[in-house]
Parts: C-alpha cells; structure tokens; sequence
C-alpha cells in the first residue's frame, strides 16, 4: 500500500527545493491548508445554521455580499495575521489592503491575495465554490509596513498561488511554480492528503464554458469562436463558479471564457483575485491564460487592487486556436478609432 503524504509532509518536502528558504513560505501555505478546513467545516454545515444568505451590505467592487463569504474572509484574515508569515493581505471583499504590524508578522516578506469564497452565488443552492490564494514576496522594504506597491505586482512574480473547491470532495490544488499538486481532505483524519500528482492539462478537451446568456453582449469575434465551439458539438458546461469551471478543464481540458459584455466592459473577473492565481495553476500545468485582446494574463501590469480583466483559460492548443478567430474576425484598431 502506498503511504499517505499529507499536505504538511509535501510542503516541508518541497522546502528544500527552494535556494536559502526559510521556511516563511512553507508556514504560509500550511497556514491556508488550516484555513481552508476551517471554511470548509462551515461550507459544509452551510445548510444546518443560519449562516446562508446575504448579509445585506456590498463589498469593494458593489456585488452583494454573502454570509459565507464574510465568514470564509475573517477566517483567513485571522489565520494569516496569527500566522506570523505575511505582512499585508488584500482580499476581494476589503476595499483596501490590510497591513500586518512587524511585531506580528516578524518583518515577513510576503503578503497574500485571496478571494475567500468564489462563486458564492451559488452557495445557497449547495453548488461547489472555492477559495482562490496568491503569495507574492514583498518589494517594499522590510523594516516598514507594507504598501501598495507589494499587491500591484504582475501574475509572473508570483511564488505560490492555488485553490480550494469545497466540491463532492474538498481538493486544495496549488503550485509554486514547479508543477501542480492536488490534495484532497479525508475527513476521518482532517488532513489534506496528496492525490493528485503533477497535474497537467490534457491539450485538448471536448468542453467549452462561457455564460452564453451574454452572447449578443459579446465581441463578433467572440460569437464566432463560440459559434464554432458548438459546430464541433464541443459540450457546453458552465458552473458560474469559476473555481468548478478550472478545476474540470484542468482534468479534463477544455476552455474557459469571460469576455467583456455591455455590464462589465473591461470584464468581469478580477485580475489579483481570480484572473493571476489561477492562471498561474493553470500555465503550471502546461495551459494558457489570456485576454480577449490576447494579452498573457501573467504579463499584465495591475493598476488598481480590483481591477477586472476579460479571461480566456484553459487547454493550450484550443487557447492557440480562440486567438486565430480573435485575429481574423476582430474589427482591426484603426477601422474602430475612426
Ligand atoms: P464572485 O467572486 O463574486 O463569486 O464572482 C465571480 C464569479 C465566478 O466564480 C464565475 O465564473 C462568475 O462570477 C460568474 O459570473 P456570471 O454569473 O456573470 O456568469
Ligand atoms: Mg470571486
């Protein structure tokens, strides 16, 4: 019988692969691992309390904010200020970021970005969601407290970044930039165990998921890529939570479209929280991640904490292949400026 390696196990393994670690970024994934059980326990129990529902306020980019959501944010916000590894965190539901005093965060070098429950329209109706996380080293120096400049980083500099799917099972896939690892949690020992190794993208994959209730919101050149995922009786899935939506065209391949529509111009997802970790998962495992105007998400300079962006994720050659319709049926730039 195979042993059982535990997420612990496997993180203080992969320390060594790292030139002069510390063991600050071993802590820190550890220290999501812990959070992560904590919101699933809650996402699990979701229907027994009454945790479900909106609470009635907005977060910092005015979507409706969901019990759960608020309750999955302060558990990782306290998990991560406890933990002593990061010096700033910056959430999808907190308009700013929070710095943590170096008396609690031991001038730490890095700080973390998370959207804590994605998806979360969906958790009233007991659809999976997850947590999305990305870890950047800190450029700001160390002896003062973080600044803006620590978030504002492009997806290439990342050091980690991963999800939770809160599914039929509870899986944590992450990587730190050597491959992809997926680890599902048994509940009989409360441990995150390794069961998914080295995961890659197939190149191909016979779905395609967009919300093609926008379709006539979209670019012509969007319709016509979609209008030719269907002439190949490609499947159409879409969960609505983008973490489900990864997570299977990472298994199974496929590709997974947000483009822009008349209510989100410049996009709907938002680049830190969304748009870089999981591109970061998903180019790890051999996929590509890109905007509708074909920039490589990763290359992408953030301007603001919340910036959306537009995404097209998932197996390579069907990314190759979105770029070819996106080039030769876009209305070229000098017919649309006049
Ligand atoms: P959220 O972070 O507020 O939950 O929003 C992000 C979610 C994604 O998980 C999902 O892919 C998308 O919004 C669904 O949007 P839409 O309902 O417009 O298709
Ligand atoms: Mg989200």
């Amino acid at each position: 019988m195979n042993r059982i390696v535990t997420l612990d196990e496997f993180i203080i393994q992969k320390q060594k692969d790292f030139a002069y670690a510390s063991g600050e970024l071993t802590g820190l994934l550890r220290d999501i691992g812990v959070a992560a059980k904590i919101v699933n326990r809650e996402v699990n129990k979701a229907g027994l309390v009454n945790i479900l529902g909106e609470d009635g306020s907005a977060n910092a980019t005015g979507d409706t904010v969901q019990k759960l959501d608020m309750y999955a944010n302060e558990k990782l916000i306290d998990c991560l200020k406890n933990s002593g590894e990061c010096c700033g965190i910056a959430s999808e539901e907190n308009e700013s970021f929070i710095p943590i005093p170096s008396v609690e965060s031991k001038n730490a070098k890095y700080v973390v970005v998370f959207d804590p429950l994605d998806g979360s329209s969906n958790i009233d109706v007991n659809v999976s969601v997850g947590t999305i996380f990305g870890i950047y080293r800190r450029i700001s120096d160390v002896s003062g407290p973080c600044e803006m400049k620590d978030f504002l980083q492009k997806g290439t500099e990342l050091v980690a970044a991963g999800y939770v799917i809160y599914g039929t099972s509870t899986i944590l896939v992450y990587t730190t930039g050597r491959g992809v690892n997926g680890f599902t949690l048994d509940p009989t020992i409360g441990e995150f165990c390794l069961s998914h190794k080295d995961i890659k993208i197939p190149n191909r994959g016979q779905y395609y998921s967009v919300n093609q209730g926008y379709y006539l919101k979209f670019d012509v050149e969007m319709r016509r890529y979609i209008d030719y995922c269907s002439d190949l009786n490609l499947r159409l899935r879409y969960i609505g939570s983008m973490v489900s939506d990864i997570h299977r065209t990472l298994f199974q391949g496929g590709i997974f479209l947000y483009p822009n529509t008349r209510k989100y111009p410049q996009g709907k997802l938002r680049l830190l929280y969304e748009c870089n970790p999981l591109a970061f998962v998903v180019e790890q495992a051999g996929g590509k991640a890109i905007t509708t105007q074909l920039n490589r998400i990763l290359d992408i300079e953030p301007s603001d904490l919340h910036e959306r962006q537009t995404i097209v994720i998932g197996s390579p050659d069907m990314i190759d292949e979105m770029k070819e319709f996106v080039e030769r049926y876009s209305v070229p730039a000098y017919t649309k400026a006049t």
